[in-house]
């Protein structure tokens, strides 16, 4: 028995299905999940010492590798002087003048603890400012766990084809409208047929819960200016793109601006941190400063705020790392696509900056329909191929490959030969 098995063992005694967060538990993929003891740069270390490159990265945050000493330091130093105040300080000050100098588009920027209570917090916001209902979200688009959301969500929900979820009432998810992503007529009838009710769109400009998903041109461009015609609020969630795909996340790298940004993951520098921002005439409805209330205990909590504050300082400070994290993903998918083509199974690689995946399909992979109906049985093999030769992909089809700047070319040759006896 390994270490990792006694312990999921161990585990599944106090903690619900011995994870805390459900697509760790290789749940669809199948196997035991791996219990981390380490990790540095590119590498993590399990409990029983063996060695992964890590293609997850903690699903986005580390895009600098794991334990960046620079904010492993800041971390250090702060926590001497407390790990909470809950009350203000000149840190959060300059998180938020960091994040509004870098996000187009951002004049003002709340703070929060997670991705999920940037999201559901940014649609509370669209819907107190615009005094409407409605939204509409994409199919297999993953905003986190929030009710309204979890209609035809990706990430887990897709990976665990959870039709429908106990807890969220019906009385929530009616206001939840859904559309196949990449698809403006749908998104085009859903507003004509609630007209005057829709208070946002919110999209992943890059869709990441359903593998990796590219949007098509004109897409985006789309949504916004039906956004402008309705007065709907458009939201962008960069929890997966934000400081990832260029400083300025997705609306920078693909030109098109949203109304109310939503962050997490790489803002956090690996600490539980999510964010939302946008316009000023929108903001300044959030409570204190206007009703819409939005709160947290430990939101803008000083040893977070140093994390992320050094990530963001890092990444801002020397913009090549994007030009670096690009090439590194561009190698590994021309590797991947010599490597793949060795075997039978048809295959889809979508990949935008250092975003990839694989899909294993005969056709083009642009919407939840057809990541869904690849073959996925196909790949949970493949994960587990990977896995045993030391490669730690997300244990599900229906997540992003994330690249960190410490994965070498040697690291991704690596992978590519495991890949070819992976497939032979
Ligand atoms: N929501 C994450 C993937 N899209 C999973 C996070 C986790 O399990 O740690």
């Amino acid at each position: 028995m390994t270490k990792s098995q006694e312990l999921f063992a161990r585990a599944q005694k106090t903690i619900p299905g011995g994870v805390n967060s459900p697509v760790r538990a290789f749940k669809s993929v199948g196997g035991t999940p791996l219990f981390m003891e380490r990790a540095k740069g590119a590498y993590m270390y399990d409990a029983d010492g063996k060695r992964y490159i890590d293609y997850i990265n903690s699903w986005g945050p580390m895009i600098l590798g794991h334990a960046y000493e620079p904010v492993v330091k800041a971390i250090q130093e702060k926590a001497l002087g407390s790990t909470s105040f809950g009350a203000p300080t000149e840190l959060e000050i300059e998180m938020a003048e960091l994040i509004v100098s870098m996000a187009p588009n951002v004049d003002m920027v709340r703070m929060v603890s997670s991705g999920t209570e940037a999201c559901m917090s940014a649609l509370r916001l669209a819907r107190g400012f615009t005094g409407r209902n409605k939204f509409i979200k994409f199919e297999g688009c993953y905003h986190g766990h929030a009710d309204a959301f979890l209609v035809k969500a990706g990430s887990g929900v897709a990976t665990f084809n959870i039709q429908t979820i106990p807890g969220v009432t019906a009385g929530v998810s009616m206001d939840t409208l859904t559309a196949p992503y990449n698809d403006l007529e749908a998104v085009e009838q859903l507003v004509a047929e609630n007209a005057g009710q829709l208070a946002a769109i919110i999209v992943e400009p890059v869709a990441g819960n359903m593998g990796c998903i590219i949007p098509a041109p004109g897409f985006l461009e789309g949504l916004r200016s039906i956004c402008d015609k309705e007065g709907i609020v458009l939201i962008f969630d960069e929890v997966m793109t934000g400081f990832r795909l260029a400083p300025g996340g997705a609306q920078q790298r693909l030109g098109v601006n949203a109304d109310l940004v939503t962050y997490g993951k790489v803002i956090g520098g690996g600490m539980p941190v999510g964010a939302f921002g946008g316009k000023r005439e929108i903001m300044q409805h959030i409570s204190p400063s206007g009703n819409v209330y939005q709160a947290g205990t430990l939101s803008g909590n000083p040893i977070a705020m140093i994390a992320g504050y050094t990530m963001l300082k890092t990444l801002n400070d020397n913009p090549g790392i994007y030009k670096e994290l690009d090439d590194k993903t561009e190698y590994l998918h021309k590797g991947l696509d010599k490597a793949l083509s060795k075997g039978s199974t048809p295959f889809v690689i979508n990949q935008l900056g250092s975003m990839i995946s694989v899909h294993f399909s005969d056709k083009p992979v642009i919407n939840f329909a057809s990541a869904a109906s690849a073959n996925n049985t196909y790949f949970n093999q493949f994960f587990h191929s990977l896995l045993d030769q030391g490669i730690y992909l997300p244990p599900s089809a229906f997540e992003t490959w994330f690249i960190s700047a410490a994965l070498s070319k040697e690291d991704i040759d690596e992978t590519l030969a495991a890949v070819e006896k992976a497939v032979l």
